[in-house]
């Protein structure tokens, strides 16, 4: 190919996907049979330039061959199957690195269960351009939660609070799973390094972003609770993820009172940027 011919592939590239380059939606799922169809329908007409990509732990309701058939007739659908249930984040990182092995620009996290509004991509994806990581938030001015259990929306704003006190973020909703990534971003976070169980995986990602000096942008978003099947979410991924912020909240104490005096060292292992 001659460099003119390399530079029309440049431009043809970003007439289609904009300078950031492809986006790769990442759903992991566990028995969403009744969801799956729906969600990569709505996803394909709501950014019709995008791939996705299901993440699937061998799901026994068959939420794996349904995504399969879906993908059999459209090219831009891709799914992978996993040996068995492993947990969300185990799921994204797999799907991280499927995306990150390929040509994709910006990586997304979004739940197959109707949550998270295929609708609200472009948006996320718009804000993209002017940052290294979008979050979509129900907690910042203009987002919300729809038929949210009161239960569940205490747990998850006390446990953003709790997380942006203990940790020094600010974000507003740093549990949230609506998400999009810039490659550089997701290349920059040491993935290997991630705690990679429930929403301490989600806050974990957030931390080092913030940690490593990335720009992080909220945006509100509209979460919907889901109307089929069930959450995986359990007491036992609540408290780990409370006992890991805690954990982690007290290194960074410590290790700035250790490292007072000291240039890099930020009291977690993470260096920071810039
Ligand atoms: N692959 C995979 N996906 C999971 C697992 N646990 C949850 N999910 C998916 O992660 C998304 C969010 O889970 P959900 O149960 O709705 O959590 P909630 O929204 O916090 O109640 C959904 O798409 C689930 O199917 C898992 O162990 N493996
Ligand atoms: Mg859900």
């Amino acid at each position: 190919m001659s460099d003119g011919d390399e530079s029309l592939a440049a431009q043809d590239r970003d007439k289609r996907f904009g300078p950031l380059g492809t986006a790769l939606v990442i759903i992991p799922t566990y028995n969403e049979a009744e969801n799956i169809l729906a969600i990569l329908g709505r996803v394909r007409e709501a950014v019709p330039e995008a791939h996705v990509l299901v993440a699937d732990d061998n799901s026994p309701d068959g939420t794996g061959k349904l995504a399969d058939e879906f993908a059999a007739s459209d090219e831009q659908v891709h799914v992978l199957h996993r040996k068995g249930k492993e947990g969300l984040g185990a799921a994204y990182l797999a799907g991280f690195r499927w995306g990150l092995e390929r040509d994709y620009g910006v990586l997304i996290e979004m739940d197959a269960d109707g949550s998270h509004q295929p609708e609200e991509l472009p948006r996320l994806l718009t804000a993209l351009g002017g940052a290294d990581l979008v979050l979509g938030s129900r907690w910042v001015p203009g987002g919300r939660a729809v038929n949210w259990p009161k239960y569940r929306e205490f747990i998850s704003r006390g446990g953003s609070t709790y997380s942006r006190l203990m940790l020094d973020v600010p974000i507003r909703d740093v549990t949230g799973g609506f998400r999009a990534f810039r490659r550089a971003t997701l290349e920059g976070l040491g993935l290997g390094e991630v705690a990679s169980q429930g929403y301490c995986f989600q806050v974990d990602l957030a931390r080092r972003a913030v940690k490593a000096g990335y720009h992080v942008v909220e945006v509100p978003i509209t979460f919907v609770e889901r109307v089929h099947g069930d959450s995986k979410m359990s007491r036992d991924i609540v408290v780990e993820a409370l006992w890991r912020v805690t954990v982690w909240g007290v290194q960074g104490r410590l290790g700035r009172i250790a490292g007072r005096g000291e240039s890099t060292a930020d009291g977690d292992g993470t260096a920071a940027k810039g």
